[in-house]
């Protein structure tokens, strides 16, 4: 095996203990902020496999403002970097009510969405007040139909992803180092 190829097969399984490691979830409290009609956007990169996302808004208090939105409305797109005003991001799933209040909803107006097999990737999540889906308008400069104070959720993704801007976890730095390690001793062996 060539170096580079240790290399990539070492750091494919740090990834994958990552995300296996992790039965943990990910939860990102968030407010959208702005006039009212404006969109909420969360950008994240998953591992790949199946991915939940669950969302407690309505009645929700632990938020910034302390003031859940009332009937949230999620959409899923793939992130292809492209601007919130003329998105072309594909779209992968929309959901406005659920039955689902294993993290703490109270109110079946909050939004969950599922998926058994989930590219791994960089994904959009735009939230909105029912039923604004983006898919529909791909434009932040329409309304969202978020009004007035109620602007907080809170997102319960079942597996571990990154929220953009968050630097990588102490455990998912530790397996890095690990490999890293690992990596070293085999360099030095077969010298
Ligand atoms: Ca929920
Ligand atoms: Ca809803």
């Amino acid at each position: 095996m060539k170096f580079k190829q240790i290399v990539q097969s070492i750091f494919f399984a740090a990834l994958l203990g990552t995300a296996g490691a992790s039965s943990a979830n990910t939860v990102y409290n968030g407010t959208v902020a702005g006039a009212d009609g404006s969109w909420g956007f969360v950008n994240f990169g998953h591992s790949g496999g199946a991915l939940s996302i669950d969302a407690w808004a309505n009645g929700f208090t632990g938020g910034s403002t302390g003031f859940g939105i009332d009937d949230i409305y999620l959409s899923l797109f793939v992130n292809n970097g492209s601007s919130h005003s003329a998105f072309t991001g594909a779209f992968v799933g929309a959901n406005d009510d659920s039955w689902n209040f294993s993290d703490g909803s109270t109110s079946v107006l909050d939004s969950f969405l599922s998926f058994a097999n989930l590219s791994a990737g960089s994904y959009t999540l735009a939230i909105s007040h029912c039923c604004t889906n983006f898919d529909y308008v791909r434009n932040d400069t329409v309304s969202s139909g978020i009004h007035g104070p109620y602007r907080d959720f809170r997102l319960t993704f079942s597996q571990d992803v990154a929220i953009e801007g968050v630097v990588p976890e102490p455990q998912s730095l530790l397996l890095m180092l690990t490999a890293l390690a690992a990596l070293g001793l085999a360099v030095r062996r077969k010298t």
